[in-house]
């Protein structure tokens, strides 16, 4: 077990800061103290982050294109058990350790959903004991930093790297690889007539590894994420000839070869469930899949693992299909490398991956092209090629229409889908929600399941409570750990226990006073960034999250706008209206010209809103600049309502959702993603349901039937704010407006905003009628927060580590092999 000692670690720290800048301590910026205490902190933990390396049991490695980490100092310093210690030691310092936090970057090596979701398991394989790693990509540049410029988001590119270097991370030039793209495969018998492959001519590139450590809770578990940077290679590499090649070149062509390389781990694509295409992300894709592929195999031969016990030893998970040419690099290594037959390497393959699906979004699937892949992974095509040959062939063996093998192909039409090759090769397959979940098996993959539904299993996603709960709300885990004890943060369903207080009203009050002293503390981070003022008595109505259409921000803002025509019209009434403050906090990709034309929209009824004297303060809405981790550690902490309010069967799971309950908000919300699993916890009674069901939804998509016009010409206050959009009533508004209007009337709404907006109306006046009755909210709180357990991400690990990781291939899979 790491200790610390106060003395120890003041001088450490000195020695450290003399080490590092030569300077006293009391010339350092912020950032140097950060610096030095990331050292400081490093250096403690170097004996176990060794020891962590040497696997004894089975290895799980997570390959995901996003990890969305955040500040990694508060939360590694609350794993580790040393904040007080450190706060103190500094403290005596003169040092303020909550400044220092500040002025840690946040990297941005994701999206949303998907990139946090990988940041929490990290968190949760190391404080559950696994040896569970990450790989992924050390993108120079993050998602971009979102400014607001007349209203509208201008991108300015995320320079998280300032000084080219983040003190987590630990260089290790002695393990790079490279990675060959473009070329010719050779095909040649050998003396014995085995088959000889080579790969000429290629371009290679070199894959740098930057390890950060993951620290486990509480344990002397630290495991490794591991990204890449993209090089030109080293020297050491100069021994393969395409090498020499491209370095003999002219000047002008080895400046394009630096380009060719180092453009690789530039930067993240900031398009967020969606398929983009580009020939640049599927080098990015090839590039830490081929890397972190060579060096599993490489830690199996030091480990003398031979492939034969490969399953057993290792699992590879694909975080949706960005890394699915995993599949086919295994198989390259162990056939071309290892000299295995083809058999025998695809029942190694199909053994060791799984796969997760985040989203039943036809705009996310990737489908590459044939021949862009056979261009660039040469060798990579051809082994899907041959998968999907005998996937095709093996199908209709089984009689199967043609039209049904056209659907469950990997190949057709010139495209290589991945998802199906994910599939095919993977002995697990999951969805992360009960209800994305049934959707796969029974809609978008049901051919695939009716074939192998042993394959399919749900895993309804999670998140790091330390961090979203116990790091971002300190005051509420401390009133959670007085009243039920500390058992709760190493097993959240202990939580429950907080239910014997749901009628005691010192602890109400007192979960009322931690919300409010959250929300005076965002309302100062408001007033000083956006310099709006903000009622902390209000209700923080928060919806923070990607900017999607399906997301339905739209609905939030008409609804916004809804409600000041009904102050305008009873403006001599003095309406009796709760207050209430709406937070947006929401980037849009910057190609996504619908998600930039709802951010304008929403700004510019902000200003209409917020600075007419007529609505006295009742409503504003504030829309935070650059929604990122960070944020969210100070906004969700601080919220009464969480929206979401997804078209239903949209939203795969969502994971603010989780992080709101848990800081006891309630939630307004549409029976979609995880948001169904909220529901089976706190019933009904317990948040604000309203929308079409899955059902419903389906069946409008089946078989028609709505018609966004009809309800606009019926519903004359629908028709009011819809009008808005295009009449000049929203200063600032141009051509945006009319986009929306076109995207809600003259193309029949696709995400149904029309159709649920009465019901969203209806559910809002319920969460207003309600938050009089200080009580009755608290006690609703109180419940949520006690019921939040389940979503831990603890929990979700620890079930892909029993029905996947450690379970392995199901003998179904086995005895079905093709
Ligand atoms: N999700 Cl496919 C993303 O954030 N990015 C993606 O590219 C895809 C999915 C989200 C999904 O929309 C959410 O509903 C999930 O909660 C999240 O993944 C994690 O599973």
């Amino acid at each position: 077990m790491i200790t610390i000692n106060k003395k120890r670690f003041k001088e450490h720290f000195r020695r450290k800061m003399n080490n590092l800048y030569a300077q006293t301590l009391e010339e350092a910026s912020n950032e140097e103290l950060f610096n030095v205490l990331c050292y400081v902190i490093k250096d403690m933990i170097s004996k176990d982050w060794e020891g962590s390396r040497i696997y004894q049991e089975k290895a799980v490695f997570y390959f995901s294109i996003e990890f969305l980490l955040g500040r990694q100092l508060k939360s590694n310093l609350l794993n580790l058990g040393f904040e007080d210690t450190i706060r103190q030691g500094l403290n005596e310092l003169g040092i303020d350790l909550d400044e220092i936090v500040e002025s840690e970057p946040d990297p941005a090596l994701g999206n949303g959903g998907l990139g946090r979701l990988a940041a929490c398991f990290l968190d949760s394989m190391a404080s559950v004991g696994i040896s569970g790693h990450g790989y992924g990509i050390r993108y120079k540049y993050g998602l971009f930093e979102q400014k607001f410029v007349n209203n509208s988001q201008v991108e300015v590119p995320d320079n998280w790297l300032i000084n080219s270097s983040y003190s987590w991370e630990t260089v290790r030039p002695n393990r790079a690889l490279l990675v060959k793209y473009e070329g010719k495969i050779n095909m040649e018998k050998d003396d014995e007539d085995n088959l000889k492959v080579t790969h000429k001519d290629y371009i290679p590139v070199m894959a740098m590894p930057y390890d950060i450590p993951i620290i486990g809770y509480g344990n002397e578990c630290i495991n490794t994420l591991r990204i890449w940077k993209s090089e030109i290679p080293t020297r050491d590499f100069g021994k393969s000839s395409s090498y020499a090649k491209n370095q003999a070149a002219s000047y002008e062509d080895a400046l394009k070869y630096k380009y060719y390389a180092e453009e690789i781990s530039q930067t993240l694509y900031p398009n967020d469930s969606n398929y983009a295409g580009q020939l640049l992300r599927l080098k990015q894709e090839y590039f830490f899949v081929s890397a972190g592929i060579q060096d599993i195999f490489r830690k199996c031969r030091r480990y003398k693992i031979t492939t034969q016990d490969l399953p057993n030893k290792i699992a590879i998970h694909i975080n949706d299909t960005h890394p699915a040419l995993c599949i086919p690099e295994m198989m390259r290594i162990l056939l071309d490398e290892e000299g295995l037959s083809w058999d025998e390497s695809w029942n190694i393959t199909i053994k060791v991956m799984s796969y997760t699906n985040h989203t039943i979004l036809c705009e996310a699937m990737e489908r590459w092209s044939e021949d862009i892949m056979k261009k660039l992974l040469p060798r990579m095509y051809m082994i899907i090629e041959e998968i999907n040959k005998r996937y095709v062939n093996d199908l209709r063996k089984k009689g199967y229409s043609e039209e049904k093998v056209k659907r469950m192909a990997i190949m057709y039409d010139g495209e290589i889908r991945m998802a199906n090759l994910c599939i095919v090769s993977s002995y697990s397959i999951n969805g992360v929600a009960q209800l994305h979940t049934k959707l796969l098996k029974e809609e978008v993959l049901n051919d695939f399941y009716e074939e192998e539904s042993y394959k399919f299993n749900n895993k309804t996603n999670g998140i790091a409570h330390r961090r979203w709960l116990i790091s971002s709300n300190p005051e509420l885990a401390n009133l959670i750990t007085k009243l039920i004890g500390n058992k709760w943060i190493k097993d959240t369903s202990h939580l429950k226990e907080l239910e014997k207080f749901v009628d005691d009203e010192n602890v109400l009050n007192r979960l009322e006073e931690i919300k409010f002293n959250n929300k005076v503390k965002l309302a100062n981070y408001i007033k000083e960034n956006n310099n709006i003022t903000i009622d902390p008595n209000s209700i923080f109505d928060v919806q923070v999250k990607r900017l999607h259409a399906y997301k339905r921000q739209l609905m939030n803002i008409l609804h916004v706008l809804c409600l000041y025509h009904e102050i305008l019209d009873n403006v001599d009434l003095e309406l009796d209206i709760q207050p209430r403050t709406f937070i947006f906090g929401a980037k849009a990709a910057p190609g996504y010209y619908l998600a930039k034309c709802i951010i304008k929209l929403i700004n510019c009824v902000a200003n209409l809103v917020n600075n007419d004297p007529r609505v006295k303060g009742k409503i504003k809405v504030v829309f935070i600049e650059n929604y990122g981790v960070s944020l969210a550690e100070k906004i969700i902490p601080a919220a009464n309502v969480s929206e979401q309010i997804s078209t239903t069967t949209k939203e795969a799971s969502g994971t603010s959702n989780m992080k709101f309950m848990m800081n006891g908000a309630l939630t307004l919300a549409t029976l979609d993603g995880a948001n169904v699993e909220i529901y089976q916890q706190v019933g009904k009674e317990n948040m604000f349901l309203f929308g079409l069901s899955a059902k419903q939804v389906l069946d409008y998509n089946k078989y028609g039937g709505y018609s966004s016009k009809d309800l606009y010409h019926s519903n004359k206050l629908l028709k009011r704010v819809v009008d808005d959009l295009v009449n000049g009533f929203i200063p600032g508004l141009g051509k945006e407006g009319r986009e929306i209007y076109d995207a809600l009337i003259t193309y029949n709404d696709e995400y149904f905003v029309l159709r649920d907006i009465d019901e969203y109306a209806d559910a809002q006046q319920r969460i207003s009628n309600l938050y009089k009755d200080k009580i009755k909210w608290n006690k609703m709180s109180l419940i949520n927060i006690a019921n939040s357990g389940i979503f831990s991400s603890d929990r979700t690990i620890n079930e892909y580590i029993e029905d996947i990781w450690f379970k392995g291939c199901d003998e179904d899979v086995q005895n079905n092999i093709i």
